[in-house]
């Protein structure tokens, strides 16, 4: 077998010598479609390059009857294709960003941030509420989500509704609830939904007044082997400037407030000419107690020296095409927001809800 950062090649039907990148991909719909938005792209920058796509299941797919907070283990989704990246069988794996640990194995990096879907929740009605929001829902209606971020926010902005647990693929959240009497409605990332074509089952999109998203939410993630010059490279034109710049303030605040999927933290990020602003926020679990703060930074490039792969990393993420006073300052920006809401008591809001959720 090649050794990592060795080009894989074959010969063509007249003889000419063609690099193959391998992509893996779990195989939930979900994932395929971001695996093939992701190939068409490199398809059409390096139209020379053969891209096979080598599908996989993941523990995750496989637990589907757990609460994804309760499983804990935060890289649920990602350990066997990055088992699959480390051994060489693949080069390549496209993930939804929020899916992937704010502090990744060594020898891992994010070669690639793709430009953000919409990053709001949306609500999915059951077809006998169509017409509805979540407003007038009738009271005690059940609302399926396993996130504790949705539920936090959504618990006190909406006090007349229940939640309840929803696990599955997409496809079996959406046979789940127009199948069965057991959801009033559904809590779904907007991007997934749009991905697969549903956005005609969309709602309400729920503004951040409502419910603010997830940390990477609408972003898609390439992740590579840290080591893999060639590849790096190759990945790192497809990086959205100002998605990147959102998404590393994001998981610097998300890293530092030590939280990962299984904690109620929620953000709201913007780019407005040369200012990035960062709403972040951590609940209980019912909601009734929170905190929440918003503080900006310049992310205006400085006079810029050439750098390495190797030390321009930030949060898991090499951007080396991107200004690293840009980049540096994001992620000061999530470090000073967490380190704020951190001295106003926010480790134990999320103690607290972590012990909870644990004991449930
Ligand atoms: C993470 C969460 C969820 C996913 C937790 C959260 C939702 C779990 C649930 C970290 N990953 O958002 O608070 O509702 O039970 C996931 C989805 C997408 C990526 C599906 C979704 C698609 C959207 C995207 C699951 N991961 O959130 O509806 O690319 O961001």
């Amino acid at each position: 077998m090649e050794k990592p950062g060795e080009a894989q090649s074959s010969l063509d039907g007249n003889g000419k010598s063609v690099r193959i990148i391998r992509m893996g991909t779990r195989k939930s719909q979900l994932a395929r479609i971001q695996t093939d938005y992701v190939r068409d792209k490199l398809k059409e920058l390096y139209p020379d390059v053969e891209l096979q796509i080598v599908a996989m299941s993941t523990i995750g797919d496989k637990i589907l009857d757990t609460a994804l907070s309760k499983i804990g283990e935060k890289s649920l989704f990602t350990k066997e294709l990055e088992n699959a990246l480390e051994k060489n069988e693949v080069d390549i794996v496209v993930h939804s960003l929020k899916d992937l640990p704010t502090t990744l194995p060594p020898g891992f990096t994010v070669g690639a941030i793709l430009e953000r879907e919409s990053p709001f929740d949306a609500v999915v009605l059951h077809p006998k509420h169509a017409g509805l929001s979540l407003e007038v829902l009738p009271e005690t209606s059940v609302i399926g989500t396993s996130s504790l971020r949705r539920a936090a926010q959504l618990k006190k902005r909406f006090p007349h509704l229940e939640f309840d647990n929803i696990r599955g693929n997409l496809n079996t959240r959406l046979k789940k609830l127009d199948e069965k009497d057991d959801f009033a409605a559904i809590i779904l990332a907007a991007a997934g939904l749009k991905r697969m074509g549903w956005e005609s089952r969309i709602s309400q999109i729920l503004d951040p007044s409502d419910c603010m998203y997830a940390v990477g939410q609408g972003a898609l993630a390439v992740e590579v082997r840290a080591k893999d010059t060639d590849i790096l490279n190759m990945v790192s034109i497809l990086h959205h400037h100002d998605t990147v710049l959102r998404c590393v303030a994001e998981r610097a605040f998300l890293r530092q407030l030590e939280g990962g999927c299984s904690v109620p933290v929620a953000v709201n990020s913007e780019v407005k000419d040369t200012l990035l602003y960062l709403t972040g926020a951590v609940y209980s679990l019912d909601g009734s107690d929170s905190l929440k703060d918003t503080m900006q930074a310049s992310i205006v490039p400085d006079n810029e020296v050439v750098r390495s792969s190797d030390d321009c990393a930030h949060v898991g993420v090499t951007a080396c095409n991107i200004s690293e006073s840009a980049l540096a300052s994001a992620e000061k920006l999530g470090v000073d927001l967490a380190t704020l809401l951190l001295s106003k008591g926010a480790k134990n809001i999320l103690d607290t809800a972590r012990q909870l959720n644990d004991a449930r």
